[in-house]
């Protein structure tokens, strides 16, 4: 009976103790998912750097997330998801390498 009350408190400690070497995140940070489906990506909200996009293959065929300078490239399965860390302000501009005419852009501030 009497371990429970004791054993809170080591818990509370632990938690504590981690949460200085946690990796320093812009306060802002956030993660955005973007949907692809039916041949179309759903549009990127606006990020800012720092922000995580992860975009996810909801369609039903193999879908790219190349983007025009080939900055990045996301090749996904369907059902497959895959993330962009944005490192910098700019715009870019992605299509897939599969359907040419599915295109997006993302801007990041
Ligand atoms: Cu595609």
């Amino acid at each position: 009976m009497s371990l429970l009350p004791r054993r809170i408190p080591l818990f509370a400690v632990v938690a504590g103790a981690l949460l200085p070497v946690a990796p320093p995140m812009p306060a802002a940070a956030a993660t955005h998912v973007v949907v692809i489906d039916k041949m179309k990506y759903a549009p990127v909200p606006p990020l800012k750097v720092g922000d995580t996009v992860v975009f996810l293959n909801n369609d039903m065929f193999r879908h790219t997330v190349t983007e025009t300078k080939n900055r990045f490239n996301l090749d996904l399965m369907p059902g497959a998801k895959g993330s962009l860390k944005v490192n910098s302000a700019g715009k870019a501009d992605f299509y897939c390498k599969y359907h040419p005419g599915m295109r997006g852009s993302m801007i990041a501030k």
